[in-house]
């Protein structure tokens, strides 16, 4: 989040990690995710992509769940091995469609429903004008140092209208701003968290011109026209329980 607004627990919210050091983040983590399922997170595809478009590895990756803090392990704290990651077959760097990725976890996440839980995917098209929340430990300030505490940011909906001032906009994706304050944004770090809206994922953070730009706005991939994509490629409790489909 660009700006903390409230610092609370988000116990859906994932932190993802390199198993090996990377440049930016002090502590390895690269992107954000949410628990849609036991065995599921829900992340964006460019943070599964080399620039050479090929998925990376699952063991370069590791999945940090039931903490708020990003530098600090507590007795909550979870690390999750990664089965397969799954980025949309139809993701293109070039014009960042289809960002969304299924993340396919060896084990299960320990739900208590205090430290983690899972959140359901909307069931509707995002609503013009709803105030969300997008959640993320993505810097404050665009190129800055990336918080401990998972912060937010409450964002509004925007019309379609507003959203095509971007050229890369197009269709699966959604924006949100807020236009009396641009400086409450996603920014880097945030890629791949959740955009809340009525206790729903709405959107994935995929990517702006910049962060917390006056005039600007954060691009999302729109959960609800991807829903059927993600529930036919989501861990299902059938599989986890070794029964045909
Ligand atoms: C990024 O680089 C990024 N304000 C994420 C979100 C936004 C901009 C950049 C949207 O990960």
């Amino acid at each position: 989040g660009y700006r903390p607004v409230v610092n609370e627990i988000v116990k859906f919210v994932v932190s993802v990690r390199s198993s090996r050091p990377r440049k930016f983040f002090g502590d390895n983590h690269f992107c954000g995710g949410s628990i849609i399922s036991k065995q599921t997170v829900l992340s964006a595809a460019h943070c599964f992509m080399t620039k050479k478009n090929k998925v990376i590895r699952p063991s370069q990756v590791r999945i940090f769940a039931g903490s708020s803090r990003r530098l600090v392990k507590s007795a909550h704290t979870q690390e999750l091995l990664v089965d397969k990651l799954k980025p949309h077959p139809k993701f293109s760097f070039k014009r960042l469609t289809n960002d969304i990725a299924i993340v396919l976890l060896k084990t299960k996440v320990k739900i208590d429903g205090i430290t983690a839980d899972v959140i359901p995917i909307a069931n509707k098209e995002p609503t013009i004008g709803a105030k969300c929340t997008v959640i993320g430990w993505g810097t404050v300030i665009q190129f800055g140092p990336t918080p401990d505490e998972v912060l937010n940011a409450d964002v509004y909906i925007q019309p379609n209208a507003i959203c095509k001032r971007d050229p890369l906009f197009t269709k699966g994706m959604v924006c949100a701003a807020d236009t009396s304050d641009y400086e409450v944004d996603s920014c880097q770090g945030d890629s791949g968290g959740p955009l809340i809206c009525d206790g729903v994922i709405t959107g994935i953070v995929s990517f702006g011109i910049g962060c917390g730009e006056r005039g600007s706005f954060g691009v999302y991939a729109d959960v609800y026209y991807y829903r059927n994509w993600i529930n036919n490629n989501r861990a299902t409790q059938l599989k986890l329980n070794g029964l045909p489909a």
